[in-house]
């Protein structure tokens, strides 16, 4: 979605994931955490992190801004994607790892098989966090679509995929998802996922 806001179009590589080929060499010798993304500079470092990959890709192409356009804006945005990493996206992706998607991961990394469902509240306990936080705004940031947004979304998304469905009582970011989800980077990413099935 970073991508396509921009506009910016770059040379991907397919790694299957689903079958563990990113916790294989070569790519471990790109990213030793073995997770996707990475993205390979042309002098050949790799960055990986999708945040700081789309806080790099921001700074290299800055129109439409994502983070910010001054030390404040960014600095809030800054704030913004962290809540959403440790209230959301850290839960949702334990209570995944650790329960549905166990057969999976637990050759890949230290499971915690049983404690799925604490995960899972915990990420609902957040989500109804950000139901108050969105109240009155379009966007976390208030009236600018910043990564915060892209990253809340995509974890929502997420969510509905494995299990953690987003609880319908929360109508505003129901509200949110709708309005991201019409936006054309979402709906030509969904495209390009579902092309790869
Ligand atoms: N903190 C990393 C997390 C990346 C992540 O969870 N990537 C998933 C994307 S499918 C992955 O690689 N899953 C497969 C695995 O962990 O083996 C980031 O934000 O880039």
């Amino acid at each position: 979605m970073t991508l396509l806001e921009k506009g910016v179009t770059i040379e991907t590589v397919r790694i299957d994931a689903l079958n563990g080929e990113n916790r294989e060499k070569p790519f471990l010798s790109l990213n030793p955490a073995g997770q996707l993304p990475a993205l390979k500079l042309d002098d050949g470092q790799v960055l990986a992190e999708s945040v700081v990959i789309a806080e790099y890709l921001d700074e290299l192409f800055p129109e439409p801004p994502l983070f910010g356009r001054n030390a404040e804006e960014r600095a809030v945005t800054r704030m913004w994607i962290r809540r959403v990493t440790l209230k959301v996206a850290e839960p949702m992706e334990k209570g995944f790892h650790f329960g549905r998607g166990l057969a999976r991961f637990e050759g890949r990394e230290r499971c915690l098989p049983g404690t799925s469902e604490g995960f899972e509240a915990l990420t609902r306990d957040g989500l109804e966090w950000f139901e108050q936080q969105m109240q009155g705004k379009a966007f976390l940031a208030g009236d600018r679509m910043t990564l915060a947004d892209i990253v809340l979304f995509a974890f929502i998304d997420l969510g509905n995929r494995v299990g953690q469905p987003l609880d319908p009582t929360n109508r505003t970011l129901a509200a949110f998802m709708e309005r991201m989800g019409d936006r054309p980077s979402a709906t030509t990413s969904a495209l390009l996922i579902s092309k790869l099935d």
